[in-house]
């Protein structure tokens, strides 16, 4: 099927006059399907990200051509919106292999670009790399693009034994083998992040915090229900140093705003929650792509509860597809149980909730609904985060009163939540919960001040 389905009159292709933008910043959106009708709101919204002003659209419906991706009338249409527009880069929402690139890039104005979903998006956190980590990352996945075609290129080179042959030149077996010694070095200096990072949450946990990972898809409201809910001290030490650092930074309506790691402190009645925002989940990524960010979402995956973020002001069809996105970027690494934030209900009319909560039962059980742009649902929020956290122990110790009792005592409230402290007869009580481990190491504790004193009961 071939057809156009934008504009009534059948004109495929729209322009906006817009001549502020830099003529490399202007940019024309298109888009392939095979069938139905295809959206170009996400990826006019990542050009955007990426600072693209989109002076133009086109989209086709048919199936994909072998040389040009979109039906060759098509490209020449997208020639003539191009000239029209002054744009200086095609954006298009479809995996391009390198002659499509190269063959479509034929039918353009000289120095137009042609640039597919994937670069596009590393355009983006290529922009926006501003910690080390984040770095190393882009320039991985970069290399890993790069790595097959370096690969076919220098077997093209081998099997016709001419190493200039259709201008493949300096492509050849050792580019390939510098790219694959490169991804190996900046693949062990992210290990090594990796293993400081895990040492990091472990030390927290041993000080009886339980982690939350905010997790969903980007431009939910992760970023800013993480304000929220946070208390004042940043509890980072710096190592992901980014603007969403900054209390006052208001958030961005746009895709993939953040890309590091940020950890505050959450303001909780009881538990001693550590809560981390890290960068959004979008769909259809490149395995590339994917496997360079994968340690972006260690802190999801190593958390003791996820709050997956769903922008519910949506259409319903839209959150299923990022509820279900979410969890498949969820499903193969995370333990921890999940909870479903429906957020932006201010933006809700009268019923949509209710509505909403229906149609996605499926995939999102129970969801707790709120704004964080508002507050409302916060405190809900809050006791259903401590509900669903893996349980504490109680425990009751009775200790002789001595220096490292109190020291014991003391260490107590600050790991767990202490019930009751009593002291009669020599003796302090402290009846408390905690984290499993935190009793386990208490109890210890206790037996310790025994062997050296007085008498200790542990019930
Ligand atoms: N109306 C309304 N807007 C909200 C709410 N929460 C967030 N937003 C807006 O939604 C946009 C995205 O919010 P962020 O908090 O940056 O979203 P995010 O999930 O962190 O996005 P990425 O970092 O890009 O993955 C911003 O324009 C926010 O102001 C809400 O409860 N109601
Ligand atoms: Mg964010």
């Amino acid at each position: 099927m071939t057809g156009s389905v934008e504009g009534a009159s059948g004109d495929t292709g729209t322009d906006t006059d817009a001549e502020s933008s830099p003529r490399a910043k202007r940019a024309v959106v298109a888009k392939r399907v095979d069938a139905g009708t295809a959206d170009l709101s996400e990826i006019s919204q990542l050009a955007a990200a990426a600072g693209y002003e989109v002076v133009g659209e086109l989209s086709q419906t048919r199936t994909e051509d072998a040389a040009f991706m979109f039906g060759e009338g098509k490209v020449a249409e997208l020639g003539a919106l191009v000239r029209r527009t002054g744009a200086g880069a095609v954006i298009v929402d479809n995996d391009l292999g390198p002659y499509q690139t190269f063959n479509i890039g034929g039918e353009l104005p000289d120095g137009v670009e042609v640039i597919d979903r994937f670069t596009l998006i590393l355009e983006i956190f290529g922009q926006r790399a501003n910690t080390r980590k984040a770095q190393l990352q882009v320039e991985l996945a970069e290399l890993r693009y790069e790595l097959p075609r370096a690969e076919a290129k220098a077997s093209l080179a081998k099997r016709d034994e001419r190493p200039g042959f259709m201008g493949l030149g300096e492509y050849d077996e050792s580019v390939e083998r510098d790219i694959k010694r490169q991804i190996s070095e900046i693949q062990a200096e992210l290990d090594s992040i990796a293993e400081k990072e895990q040492a990091r949450r472990d030390q927290r946990r041993d000080s009886g915090f339980d982690l939350v990972a905010l997790a969903g898809y980007t431009n939910a409201g992760k970023s800013t229900l993480m304000r929220r809910l946070a208390a004042e001290i940043d509890v980072d030490e710096n190592v992901d140093r980014h603007p969403d650092l900054d209390r006052t930074a208001e958030s961005e309506d746009m895709l993939f705003t953040t890309l590091g790691t940020t950890t505050r402190r959450a303001e909780m009645e009881k538990r001693d929650v550590l809560l981390t925002d890290t960068v959004g989940f979008i769909a259809d990524l490149p395995h590339w792509l994917v496997e360079s960010f994968e340690s972006t979402l260690d802190s999801v995956y190593h958390a003791d509860l996820v709050l997956l973020v769903v922008d519910a002001s949506e259409p319903v069809e839209s959150m299923r597809e990022k509820l279900v996105t979410s969890h498949d970027t969820l499903y193969e690494r995370n333990e921890a149980p999940i909870v479903t934030v429906f957020n932006k209900i201010d933006r809700l009319a009268p019923g949509e909730l209710a509505a909403k909560r229906g149609a996605l039962s499926g995939v999102a059980p129970d969801p707790v609904a709120v704004s964080a742009k508002t507050g409302a649902g916060l405190a809900e929020l809050r006791d259903r985060v401590e509900a669903e956290l893996p349980d504490w122990e109680r425990e009751r110790l009775v200790l002789p009163v001595s220096d490292d009792a109190m020291s014991l005592v003391s260490w107590i409230h600050d790991h767990g939540h202490v019930d009751e402290e009593a002291y009669a007869n020599d003796q302090v009580t402290v009846d408390f919960e905690a984290k499993p481990s935190i009793v386990a190491r208490a109890r210890s504790k206790a037996a310790d001040i025994a062997a050296t004193g007085s008498p200790t009961e542990s019930t």
